[in-house]
């Protein structure tokens, strides 16, 4: 493999210069593709039928908030430092929240007034990012919401959308990819009266199971290692599933609800079962679908969630099993960006006698489609190396400007020909179309993140209907992690009607919770 293959294909011809940060972000991304040459992004790797499955799957333990005076569930979570045994006597130094590696999961109602005390007990700074809620730009955990080692950071509001499965993870300018990776994550699962009014499966731990599935590498000393990768990021080619290696899953219900969530930085999975059997999706990532859809596989890139519906016999075990998704790249693009991989997850082992349940309902939730036609404003988002629309995220500027109420038609396009994906903070978008055509089931529902295979245009439609502040940014970004830390990323305000963009202070930690320093956001890469 020459480097001036791989170059060509990232740095298309384009008007704009390309600034020295990026040609050296690029420069690096090729490195990483290259770092492994003869082995390109890692190579093949193939796990299936030989994973021993030997370890039961841990579940994240409920976070169990405290009520305050003012009503507020208040929920602790102490990031720190540790170290983890993934495989019998080695030590691995992992960092998560309130363990070694990865944190509870959150529960909370829609209605319930929430406060997270994040206390920074790591010797970094780092910030916590509440993936996927609808919430003030002040209290979204992103870039700006630095918690400095020692620092307590309590943002607050109100849960106000329906039942989901969303995560929470570090957003640190420039090493969320590292922080992520250390095992800062964990699960949030919203409630609401609709899903609870359906008769799905919601025991937490028994038959509604959080499944965060993560890549791993690991070192001759048995410490994780990103010295293999491709133009999307560090690739594994070990998977942690809630942090073990090779779990099994005891299912003691006839249907048991996976809740999926794609928590590793870089690689796509496409998810199904050994065996190809048919499940039933019935949410995304901002909540339940109309209906159920049967399927045998699901694609999702990094952020990505989706629960599924699966059915067991007595006695019986399936495998879930990541085969190579589709990414719409070519055979080279593929090979270098994990797209060729088998990758055997989690063993499903069903009892010998199980609990019957519930047939799934026909019908879950109303879902009102957005029309294109009735937008009041569309943006243009062009990804190109690590740029959107020709800059890098700039903590002092405001990209996009937002009206309160509009209804928006962000137009997402990957000019490129290697993998990129796109997160929107704060709302759930409906994708109106994808290349001009309607998205499939899988992709009708409510979603904050989407991959994006290359030379495709997606059209999201949106709506932000709360929390105007003009000097406090959200953030749009891929979510390959490594491409989020070089910059490609872009800040918007939600303003009231006819206000204009303020200036954004650097560091919009929310008052009164202990303020961060005022660092520039930029690293050295
Ligand atoms: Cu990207």
């Amino acid at each position: 493999m020459t480097r001036s293959s791989p170059a060509s294909r990232l740095r298309r011809p384009r008007a704009t210069v390309i600034s020295a940060a990026l040609a050296v972000g690029i420069a690096s991304a090729i490195g990483l593709g290259i770092a492994g040459c003869g082995a390109l992004g890692g190579g093949t790797i193939d796990t299936a039928g030989k994973v021993r499955f030997d370890r039961a799957l841990p579940i994240p333990p409920l976070a169990k908030p405290t009520i305050d005076a003012t009503g507020s569930k208040v929920f602790d979570l102490e990031a720190r430092a540790g170290t983890t045994a993934f495989r019998p006597g080695v030590e691995t130094t992992t960092w998560g929240f309130d363990d070694a590696y990865l944190g509870p999961t959150i529960v909370a109602e829609r209605g319930d007034d929430v406060r997270m005390r994040v206390t920074n007990r790591l010797t970094e700074e780092t910030t916590v990012h509440w993936h996927g809620m609808h919430l003030p730009a002040r209290m979204d955990g992103g870039p700006h919401q630095l918690v400095s080692p020692g620092e307590v950071w309590e943002p607050h509001w109100r849960i106000d959308q329906p039942a989901a499965t969303l995560w929470y993870h570090p957003h640190l300018h420039g090493e969320t990819e590292k922080q992520v990776q250390l095992g800062m994550a964990g699960m949030v699962i919203l409630k609401d009266r609709a899903e609870e009014a359906l008769n799905l499966p919601r025991s937490y731990g028994v038959d509604d199971i959080p499944v965060i599935v993560q890549d791993k590498r690991f070192d001759a000393q048995g410490q994780f290692t990103d010295a293999v990768g491709g133009f999307i990021g560090s690739i594994g080619d070990t998977l942690v599933v809630n942090g073990a290696i090779g779990p099994y899953l005891d299912v003691t219900s006839e249907t048991v609800r996976l809740r999926l969530l794609n928590a590793s930085p870089a690689r796509t999975y496409d998810f199904g079962f050994d065996d190809a059997r048919s499940f039933s999706l019935i949410a995304t990532d901002g909540g339940l679908l109309p209906a159920p859809v049967p399927l045998t596989h699901i694609r999702l890139s990094p952020g990505e969630r989706a629960e599924v519906l699966v059915h067991v016999v007595a006695g019986e075990r399936t495998t879930l099993r990541s085969v190579p998704p589709d990414l719409g790249v070519d055979r080279i693009n593929a090979g270098m960006n994990a797209g060729n991989d088998t990758l055997d997850v989690l063993q499903l082992r069903a009892a010998a006698v199980l609990t019957p349940s519930a047939p799934i309902p026909d019908q879950l939730v109303a879902l009102a489609r957005w029309r294109a036609a009735d937008a009041d404003v569309t943006r243009e988002f062009l990804l190109d190396g690590h740029e959107i629309n020709g800059r890098q995220m700039e903590s002092g500027r405001i990209d996009e400007t937002v009206e309160l109420g509009a209804l928006e038609q962000w137009v997402v396009t990957n000019t490129m020909d290697a993998p990129h994906s796109f997160h929107v903070h704060d709302v759930q978008f409906q994708i109106g179309t994808i290349a001009g055509k309607t998205p499939p089931p899988e992709l009708a529902g409510w979603k904050d993140t989407i991959y994006l295979p290359p030379q495709t245009e997606f059209r999201l439609l949106m709506r932000f209907t709360d929390y105007a502040d003009r000097n406090a940014p959200y953030m749009y970004h891929c979510h390959l992690l490594t491409h989020e830390d070089h910059g490609m990323m872009g800040q918007f305000v939600v303003v009231q009607p006819g206000q204009h963009a303020g200036t954004v202070p650097e560091d919009t930690t929310a008052a009164g919770s202990g303020s961060g320093p005022r660092q520039e956001m930029t690293h050295d890469h």
